[in-house]
């Protein structure tokens, strides 16, 4: 797509005022009646604007000296379409829907081939959501431009399972992890929002020019982007693949109860392999670590959506046994339209049960368990939740339902599939499973909290507080501005209550 050597991208200094670019073409001239263009000066400089306008004429296209309505094409060279939109603002111009925002590469294009030729995503400039010039009208309406807008919140994208950016969102999968194991927060967020970004878009990168006007691009990620699009990989990806801490890190917390701290002892203490840690005599582990260590094979395998319906069908059984209108509800991933997952992650509420029922379920669910011999490791929690407290405001806070971590014991012939990475002479395979439960009132709000994903639910909270004035968590939604706690029976009013667009559980897999 580069233009020809030294034509339109060549020195844009020092070239002899071209006076003739300010005569507008005389009709009979114009061959291209549909289109009428104008050229933005700004960031573009008065040179190359006016080589552009003249070269346009000659080609038969209209351009106009002045912005006015009869325009419906504007295009630009450098910035983003927020960018022409506050210009547009300033010169107290609005921006009809009609009217098209270009990239210079689409009029670069339309020279090359003396006509005008279609336009594509890719010269079409991006307006944030965010934009201060655009309209106020609210993000439940439609953008009021043809241009798509992107959101810096995740909980204003659609990201389905459909990844059109792979190779890029890997790579700041790998970096954000790093910078966690090293609890580095700020660099582990902006790789975080920045993969998440590009999750969402519907088409793949191929050039710099692709992800102008992208919101939580910062230079160090454009970078990033730049070299991948050139290499194929990054430089800085690759060096963290083979760090020594990174690798170590990786190793160690992929063993269930295993967090940074332990994997900062063990780290310093020089183990690198998980077998030699399994069998030093000075080590001690917790319950939950030797549970880890125990089933660690099946558990670092990835949970199938057969195993989960079969995980699902027990968990019905073990709870309707006790409350049998409980409603039982597959959340997490798996909720998101994902194949496989690291857990199966269950929330559970009853509309009839008392306040002690409800707190007796999980037990009397353990036990039935256990005396089946299904129950390999079991935590439970018990409930901290108040009614009239305030949402939490940390992003990453833990809720105060009563919850229970397991892992059970599924039996191969419980699952509707046949598996042959199954081992031989064993007849069952640990699944890691979470249940949650929670007052009947307020299941939209957990069921919200429990779908994910993580970064979906990041940012839907920093959306409410910075954008709306309310604080949402787990539990309950809490309007600062009335001071009142917003209700929801379901995952829709809530949204609504935000002024959101309702975004589908699997669009939320940001
Ligand atoms: N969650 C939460 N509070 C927690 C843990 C999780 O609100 N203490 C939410 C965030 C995502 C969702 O619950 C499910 O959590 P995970 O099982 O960790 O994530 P997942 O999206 O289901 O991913 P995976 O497929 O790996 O299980
Ligand atoms: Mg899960």
């Amino acid at each position: 797509m580069d233009p020809p050597p030294g034509w339109l991208s060549g020195p844009r200094k020092k070239k002899p005022r071209l006076t003739g670019a300010l005569v507008a073409s005389s009709p009979q001239d114009v061959k291209f009646q549909d289109l009428v263009l104008f050229i933005l000066e700004k960031k573009m400089g008065t040179t190359r604007r006016a080589f552009l306008m003249e070269l346009a004429r000659r080609k038969g296209f209209r351009v106009e000296n002045e912005l006015s309505d009869s325009v419906t094409h504007i295009v630009a060279e450098n910035n983003s379409g927020s960018d022409v939109l506050e210009w547009l603002q300033i010169q107290k111009i609005k921006a009809s829907s009609q009217l098209e925002l270009l990239d210079v590469s689409w009029l670069i294009e339309c020279m090359r081939a003396g006509k005008p030729v279609e336009m594509t995503g890719e010269h079409q400039l991006v307006v944030s959501r965010d934009c201060s010039a655009c309209p106020s009208s609210g993000p439940q309406k439609a953008p009021p431009l043809a241009v798509q807008k992107i959101s810096q919140y995740a909980c204003q994208r659609r990201t389905t399972l459909n990844n059109h950016n792979q190779i890029f969102t890997d790579a700041f999968d790998i970096l954000a992890e790093n910078d966690e194991f090293r609890e580095n927060e700020g660099p582990c967020l902006t790789f975080m929002r920045a993969a998440s970004v590009l999750k969402s878009l519907p088409f793949t990168i191929i050039s710099m020019k692709d992800i102008e006007g992208i919101p939580c691009l910062g230079d160090r990620v454009k970078s990033i982007i730049e070299e991948i699009i050139e290499d194929g990989e990054s430089s800085a990806v690759k060096a963290v693949l083979n760090d020594e801490r990174y690798k170590s890190f990786k190793l160690f917390t992929s063993v269930f109860g295993v967090g940074l701290k332990t994997s900062e002892k063990w780290f310093r203490m020089g183990f690198r392999t998980l077998s030699n840690i399994r069998s030093d005599k000075s080590l001690t582990f917790t319950r939950m670590q030797r549970a880890g260590f125990l089933y660690y094979e099946d558990l670092v395998s990835r949970v199938t959506r057969a195993e989960a319906e079969a995980v699902g069908v027990l968990v019905k059984e073990a709870v309707w046994a006790s409350l049998p209108d409980a409603f039982v509800t597959m959340t997490g991933g798996f909720r998101r339209g994902k194949k496989t997952g690291h857990d199966v992650d269950f929330l559970i509420t009853s509309p009839g049960a008392t306040e002690e029922e409800e707190q007796q379920l999980l037990h009397k669910v353990i036990s039935l368990w256990e005396h089946k011999g299904l129950l390999l490791y079991y935590d439970l929690v018990e409930s901290t939740f108040e009614k009239l407290k305030l949402p939490s405001r940390k992003v990453d806070a833990l809720d105060h339902f009563q919850k229970c971590f397991l892992i059970l014991k599924l039996h191969h012939q419980r699952v509707d599939s046949d598996q042959s990475s199954w081992q031989e002479g064993k007849t069952w395979k640990a699944i890691r499973v979470d249940l949650v439960v929670c007052p009947y009132e307020r299941r939209a709000f957990a069921l919200l909290g429990w779908t994910g994903s993580r970064q979906f639910e990041r940012d839907l909270r920093r959306y409410a507080t910075h954008e709306r004035k309310m604080i949402i968590d787990n539990h309950a939604l809490y309007d600062k501005t009335k001071r009142i706690f917003l209700e929801a029976e379901s995952e829709e009013e809530i949204f609504a209550h935000l002024g959101l667009d309702y975004i589908e559980p699997w669009e939320r897999n940001a």
